[in-house]
């Protein structure tokens, strides 16, 4: 009886140390092929999701502790995109800024084709009268390019036709090119600021609610990344606190800080705390995003204007970048307007070419404002941000 009872206990013993072994083996384990990866690219979409779209639980921070990734326990059941931007190893590297319009232009040709063929179309008609003339000036129209400047291309290539001849569909893409080309001004210096002797260069990005200024200032901190520079990102939209975790995921993604303040707290404040972490850190460029304001509400103006004053604490702003949409069209024309009176303006982005056939708006808004649009938004992936050329996007309208 006794041997019997010691077999049992030994026998129990046994079972038991080798489930306790299982479980250690388990833990220390490594992740098996079929489990979803610590870090990944974004896939399919690298879009980041759309302030709507972030719950708060879905909402990195950065203070998300990497050390529970490394668990078994803590590991996501559901891979999320969100999740592994913010790992440090996910630092991603961008592609370079050259190129990049070339890449693109096959989503703006898409869009803005028909009117280079109806242009074209209509210039290499056999007789070109009136109502050519007429309908040649009514695409221009359509595609945004406003009053004066359609009025003034077709003047000119009624001349041209008449001296030169338009009789081919080569001589009418040659003729028309030219012209949109004047009209586009490829002498605009389209530079970016972005580095600056004795301190870091400083970027405002401004604009109305939804255009993609922070969408942008990351893609920006994206190229600026690709051609070596270093950046701190200010999140100077303090309306609610999903702007700053939005923004701070795009920096992560390519290492980039981002300084952040309290909700609802001044967001000139936080933009002026940008700039001295970027002096401290001693990085090429300080990309500031602000909230969206309606260029209608004075208020929202005055605060804006105070931004960059308190910034000029500093130095000066190298760049204030206004953000357009180019779906809005003329609308945008009224912001641009509005927004230069208070902060001086340097450049324009036009986002969301991708989505519209009223590419003509870049002709508008340079007349406007009396600066370039020096990078156009074609996608709402991470690289989908080119620096503006102006032959390669003629190119593009003619297809
Ligand atoms: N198709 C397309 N979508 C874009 C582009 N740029 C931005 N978007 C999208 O526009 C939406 C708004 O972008 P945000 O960057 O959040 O806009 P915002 O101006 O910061 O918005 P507020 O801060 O609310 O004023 C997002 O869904 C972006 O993905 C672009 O070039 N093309
Ligand atoms: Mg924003």
């Amino acid at each position: 009886m006794i041997i019997f009872v010691v077999i049992v206990v030994i026998a129990l013993l046994l079972a038991g140390g080798g489930l306790a072994f299982q479980r250690s083996r388990s833990r220390g384990l490594p992740r098996s092929p079929s489990q979803p990866p610590l870090s990944s690219k974004p896939s399919a979409s690298p879009t980041e999701p759309s302030r709507a779209e972030q719950s708060p639980a879905a909402r990195p921070t950065a203070a998300t502790p990497t050390a529970e990734a490394s668990t078994t326990e803590a590991l996501p059941t559901e891979p999320s995109t969100v999740d592994t931007a913010l790992e440090p190893d996910a630092t991603e590297v961008p592609e370079p800024a050259a190129g990049r319009l070339t890449r693109l232009r096959a989503r703006l040709a898409r869009s803005e084709n028909a009117l280079g063929k109806g242009l074209l179309a209509l210039l290499s008609k056999d007789k070109l009268d009136d109502d050519t003339w007429q309908d040649v000036e009514d695409l221009l129209l359509t595609a945004d390019v406003g009053v004066a400047p359609a009025a003034e291309l077709v003047e000119r290539l009624k001349t041209r036709a008449m001296v030169e001849g338009t009789r081919t569909l080569d001589d009418a893409r040659r003729l028309l090119r030219e012209g949109l080309l004047e009209l586009v001004d490829p002498g605009l210096d389209r530079a970016l600021m972005t580095s600056r002797v004795g301190g870091p260069a400083v970027i405002l990005v401004v604009g109305v609610n939804g255009t993609g200024k922070t969408t942008t200032c990351g893609k920006i901190a994206r190229l600026l990344v690709a051609d070596g520079k270093s950046v701190v990102l200010g999140a100077a939209d303090t309306f609610r606190a999903a702007a700053a975790d939005q923004l701070e995921t795009w920096g992560s993604r390519v290492g980039a800080q981002t300084v952040r303040g309290p909700e609802e707290g001044d967001p000139a404040s936080v933009a002026f705390d940008a700039v001295k972490k970027g002096i401290e850190l001693g990085v090429d460029t300080v990309l500031i995003d602000t909230a969206g304001r309606l260029h209608t509400k004075s208020g929202l103006m005055d605060e804006l204007g105070k931004v960059k004053r308190v910034v000029e604490k500093h130095g000066p702003v190298d760049e204030v970048l206004l953000v357009l949409d180019a779906t809005t069209g003329q609308n945008g024309l009224i912001q641009a307007r509005v927004f230069a009176e208070v902060v001086a303006i340097t450049g324009v982005v036009l986002t969301k070419l991708d989505g519209t056939a009223k590419g003509g708006i870049v002709v508008a808004v340079q007349r406007e404002l009396g600066v370039p649009v020096k990078l156009i938004g074609l996608g709402e992936g991470p690289d989908d941000l080119a620096p503006f050329e102006a032959d390669a996007f003629v190119d593009a309208l003619l297809g």
